[in-house]
């Protein structure tokens, strides 16, 4: 099984049986996704093909007489994507009687998740992915040699094949068991970063999270400045990324960008990118983004909020983002889209990352979150701790400074912890003070 594309386009035929159980609509959005994410690939789309069907054929997932009219309309394309995740054999037949390669929506996704995978991490936990999925598909493609491969006589053929498969799987279970031991290792490494974090003063964060394309890398440059990639393809991004929020305030706030869901996330990587999404369920705040331009936008904000729960993140307030409003039609449509998602979503924030103002209400909406959860209170530096006096500056705001005899009383707002960690510093003896 070849997953490489030549510098020509290859040109794919986007295949799709629809279960009885799914909507008409469902049905589409579900094939106009799996058009981009070939479009993602690199693909040409030669054609779309369908059939209605109450469950999958066990052979070839298309009824018999469907892949008669599949293999002639197969003859001027490269590749088949199948909409499902289908088994090895499905793939393997559907291949034999048309003569094109077979992807299924798995593949499809594994694939770009293999070519976006930047950081060690995210190579490491994609190819883990990628090795569990191939492995059962392996077995099924020895199984088909072996016959071939070994003479139709038989004759210690079967038991070779089968040696065979068994090292291949062997050598599976070794490398994922040795790619687990990499990842730890970096998870260690990690969390040695965030324990430094920790220990700044301000922890307030937020991570944007969200369908893949929202826009939540856009909005991660306009809040930060940061220079993040953003690109019209599908899982542009698969490693957090943390940066402050600019200009920095107080308390300051750390926004973390994260890997986008998808409908169908293969299993594999939603247990693979946990650790990558661990970083930002230690984010106070999640802005949840949502493509408001996308008519099947309810589907994707269902989906996160079906992984958000499914990775513990459930309860971890939130903000309701729709992205993209200027693409929703002219101003009138704009304005119905609007009515109708504050009608549904009250507290929701509805925006274009292309606008300036939008941009300036979100960064003040996530400040507003966090300065709520700040304190105001009373300090006293005595004149033998000014040295503590910058890091009073760093960690509040200091509302109010004035000088006694014997120090300065300050008055400050800042968060719970900083605060009572001042209080602490200050009311140790003057020796045991942090320098
Ligand atoms: N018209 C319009 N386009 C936007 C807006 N926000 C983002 N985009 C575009 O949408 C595309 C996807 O944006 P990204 O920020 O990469 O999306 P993402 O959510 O980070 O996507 P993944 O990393 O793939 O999960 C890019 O082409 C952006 O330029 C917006 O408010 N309006
Ligand atoms: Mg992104």
């Amino acid at each position: 099984m070849t997953m490489q594309v030549k510098d020509q386009p290859k040109r794919a035929i986007v295949a799709a049986v629809q279960l009885t159980s799914a909507s008409d609509a469902e049905f589409e959005a579900s094939l106009s996704e799996l058009r981009q994410l070939a479009k993602t690939l690199g693909f040409e789309i030669a054609g779309t093909f369908t059939q209605k069907r109450d469950r999958f054929d066990q052979t070839a997932y298309f009824g018999t007489g469907k892949r008669e009219e599949l293999r002639s309309l197969a003859e001027s394309a490269d590749v088949i994507l199948v909409d499902h995740e289908i088994s090895p054999s499905q793939a393997r037949n559907l291949e034999k009687e048309t003569g094109c390669e077979v992807m299924d929506r798995t593949m499809v996704i594994l694939e770009i998740f293999h070519r976006h995978a930047r950081s060690r991490a995210a190579r490491a936990q994609v190819e883990i992915a990628r090795l569990g999925y191939m492995a059962p598909r392996m077995r099924e493609a020895a199984k088909l040699a072996g016959p071939q491969g070994r003479g139709r006589s038989g004759v210690g053929g079967r038991g070779a094949s089968e040696s065979r498969t068994e090292l291949d799987r062997r050598k599976i279970r070794d490398r994922i068991s040795e790619l687990e031991k990499e990842l730890a290792a970096m998870g260690a490494e990690r969390k040695t970063q965030r324990a430094r974090r920790q220990e700044r003063p301000g922890l307030a964060r937020v991570a944007l999270v969200g369908y893949t394309n929202a826009g939540k890398s856009t909005l991660m440059r306009a809040l930060t400045g940061s220079e993040v990639l953003v690109a019209n393809k599908l899982f542009a991004t698969l490693d957090t990324t943390v940066r402050a929020l600019h200009p920095e305030s107080v308390p300051r706030v750390l926004v973390s960008d994260t890997v986008g869901f998808i409908k169908n996330l293969p299993h594999g990587l939603v247990a693979s990118f946990k650790s990558t999404l661990d970083e930002a369920l230690e984010a106070s705040l999640l802005a949840h983004v949502v493509d408001a331009s996308d008519p099947g936008f309810e589907r994707q904000l269902a989906v996160t909020e079906e992984v958000l729960d499914e990775i513990g993140a459930k309860d971890v307030p939130r903000i309701l983002v729709f992205n993209k409003i200027d693409r929703a039609g002219d101003e009138a449509a704009q304005r119905k889209r609007e009515a109708a998602l504050r009608a549904l979503y009250p507290k929701c924030i509805v925006m274009s990352a292309r606008r300036e103002d939008d941009i300036a209400r979100l960064r003040e909406t996530i400040r507003a979150h966090f300065r709520r959860q700040l304190v105001e209170a009373e300090l006293f530096l005595p004149w033998a701790a000014q040295k503590l006096r910058g890091e009073i500056f760093a960690s509040c705001e200091v509302l109010e400074e004035r000088a006694a005899d014997d120090g300065t009383h300050f008055r400050v707002r800042g968060e719970r912890e900083a605060v009572q960690r001042l209080r602490e510093e200050l009311g140790k003896p003057p020796r045991a003070r942090k320098k």
